[in-house]
């Protein structure tokens, strides 16, 4: 339920932007206060209670939080130390909104992880420009996310990415006893390209390449990153051999099918793609370290065996 049908306005007044804000209050009348002040900055959802505000921040993921004290049940101060407290909800930025003003309940609300303090009775421009303020500062830090976790020349996931949520990945399978798949992507005589066609056109082929590899995922939860220079790492949640023979010449033939011309590969008149893949059940012996030793090794046999093929 959004906060429109409590205050019966427009709903396309509340998403003039693309943040969501949520209001955690036991006070319906607060809420529709609060809401009429800020809900040209976005969306605005509501809570009545501590309890059902980690709910809802557990699946909206909010951009901001404006978070009342005094609630029946978990107050304002222990909501926001168990939201800062979680992985999944402590990148919400929240302000404390209370009708203490004393020192003590700020420093509280700041000891408690919130990012600001707004008192009671509110004061609407300044309402406005904290509220203002708190999602420039989440815009910026979404921000600095995504530019942490992107590879800057083809826009897919970088190496760090892949490094902590491949092993992520590796863990849950291992909990779940299921099939990860890994696929480590070498583009062939990637020295050879450069040298003829210039290291800017190197650029562009690599983006190319990238792409084609990330529209050649099958289901949610695969992902590709740029491994290394012109190496791209594919994990294939629930994966097994079977699906990797599959997968694997699939890999290459739709490199293939870019056509983008390399007069000097040996392999093929267009760029091609060796591919060393391995799959991990939980019980066989594996680390995801040993994982990508095995798919590295299997990498290298392609290359040997002649490129443009895969190998398990
Ligand atoms: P192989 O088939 O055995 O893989 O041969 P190769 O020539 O592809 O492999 P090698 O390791 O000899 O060369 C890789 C080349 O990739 C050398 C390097 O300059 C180039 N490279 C790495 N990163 C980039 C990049 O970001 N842009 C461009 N244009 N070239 C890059
Ligand atoms: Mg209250
Ligand atoms: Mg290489
Ligand atoms: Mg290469
Ligand atoms: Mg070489």
């Amino acid at each position: 339920m959004q906060a429109d049908i409590l205050i019966g306005s427009p709903a396309e007044a509340l998403v003039s932007n693309d943040s969501v804000i949520l209001i955690i209050d036991d006070n319906p009348r607060s809420i529709k206060a609060l809401s009429l002040l800020i809900r040209d900055f976005g969306q605005v959802i509501f809570a009545t209670s501590g309890e059902a505000g980690i709910a809802m921040t557990m699946k909206t993921k909010p951009d901001l939080i404006l978070l009342d004290v005094e609630m029946p049940g978990m107050n304002g101060y222990e909501v926001c130390r168990q939201l800062k407290g979680d992985v999944a909800t402590r990148s919400s930025g929240i302000i404390i909104v209370t009708s203490h003003d004393s020192v003590e309940h700020e420093v509280a609300a700041l000891e408690a992880g919130a990012a600001d303090f707004i008192t009671k009775p509110l004061n609407a421009p300044v309402v406005r420009a904290r509220v203002k303020t708190q999602l420039l500062v989440k815009k910026q830090a979404d921000e600095l996310h995504r530019q942490a976790e992107q590879d800057g020349l083809t826009g897919i996931y970088n190496r760090r990415y892949f490094d902590s949520y491949f092993e992520q990945e590796w863990r849950r399978h291992q909990r779940q006893r299921s099939s990860l798949g890994l696929a480590l992507v070498d583009v062939d005589h990637f020295k050879a390209y450069n040298d003829s066609y210039g290291h800017q056109q190197g650029d562009e082929c690599l983006r190319c390449v990238a792409l084609g590899l990330k529209a050649a995922l099958r289901r949610p939860g695969e992902f590709v990153a740029r491994y290394g220079g012109e190496e791209f790492a594919v994990v294939l949640p629930y994966t097994d051999d079977e699906e990797l023979h599959r997968f694997g010449p699939w890999l290459c033939e739709q490199v293939r099918a870019l056509k983008i011309p390399h007069g000097w590969s040996e392999a093929s008149d267009f760029v091609s793609v060796s591919v060393g893949l391995v799959s991990c059940v939980a019980g066989k012996i594996c680390s995801h370290t040993q994982m990508l030793g095995q798919a590295d090794e299997a990498l290298y046999q392609a290359k040997a065996n002649g490129r443009d093929r895969a190998v398990i």
